[in-house]
């Protein structure tokens, strides 16, 4: 079976410190918990980013700067969010590729969230893709929902997307796909046999998909933007706590964890 890749979604848009009180913040906070996250077996971290005052943006200079710190610090894979916060309009959510990161995000389709609605349309998506292929990013394929999977194949037909794929299911969100084991059978069998994939359980769901898909051979996200509790009711100290959990996990069960550079290795990136 492939070494499993490990990525950490630190920060997010949705959470503020009342909620979680050890959510990295600043440029120096978010390259810290990057660090500990690479030394506990993230080979990725999934990167939003925040203003002074600790909002959601998109701010290419906010980014530019949390990246040095990330990579001053260790040597992991940065995959650059381009959904942002919901209701972030598609001009701001596509600014950051202008740096080229090695990764950043593709969601596939609209999807009500919560009480919102995470908006995708096709010109968006669209628009996003070409922007990524021009400047050889590797987008990570975002389905919050099942129709988000074919959306992202017919992008790969038309070869707007490049192979290998690489796809995250974003499981239990309210709004999107449940995160159950069945929901995450279907997601998996809707795919081209040997594609790659990742699962991203949110809240409770973590913990359960992350283990069913070490042992499917898929890959696994964890980290604050998706659940802020290690057990019911106690809350993670940190990011780099629930990585050590999966890392510790696919151990017991034989499978290696990737390295940044075999990851990069395996995903194809460009540099
Ligand atoms: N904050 C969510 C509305 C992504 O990073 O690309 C969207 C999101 C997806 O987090
Ligand atoms: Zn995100």
């Amino acid at each position: 079976m492939d070494k499993l890749i490990i990525t950490a979604a630190l920060v997010g848009a949705e959470l503020s410190r009342e909620q979680a009180p050890y959510l990295p913040l600043s440029p120096a906070e978010i390259g810290k918990a990057a660090e500990e996250a690479r030394n506990a077996g993230a080979s990725i971290v999934h990167l939003h980013v925040r203003d002074e005052e600790g909002k959601p943006t998109q701010d290419i200079e906010v980014f530019r700067k949390t990246i040095e710190e990330i990579k001053k610090r260790t040597d992991v894979i940065v995959q650059i969010s381009t959904g942002g916060a919901v209701g972030t309009p598609i001009e701001e959510r596509m600014r950051p590729l202008d740096l080229a990161p090695e990764m950043a995000t593709l969601t596939t389709g609209t999807v009500n969230f919560g009480d919102e609605v995470f908006m995708n349309e096709p010109q968006a998506i669209e628009a996003l893709a070409v922007r990524m292929k021009e400047k050889g990013v590797k987008p990570e394929l975002e389905c919050f929902d099942v129709g988000h999977i074919a959306n992202a194949l017919r992008l790969a037909k038309r070869n707007i997307v490049e192979e290998p794929l690489y796809f995250d299911f974003v499981m239990g969100v309210p709004g999107g796909i449940p995160g159950t084991v069945p929901d995450l059978m279907h997601c998996v069998n809707s795919l081209p046999p040997g594609t790659m994939w990742q699962v991203a359980g949110i809240g409770r769901a973590e913990l359960q998909l992350a283990a069913v898909a070490i042992v499917l051979g898929g890959n696994v996200r964890v980290g604050f933007e998706d659940n802020i509790y290690y057990s019911r009711g106690v809350l993670a100290k940190s990011n780099a706590q629930l990585v050590a959990r999966i890392a510790r996990i696919a151990g017991e069960l034989g499978r290696d964890v990737a390295t940044p550079d075999e990851a990069r290795e395996m995903l194809e990136l460009k540099k």
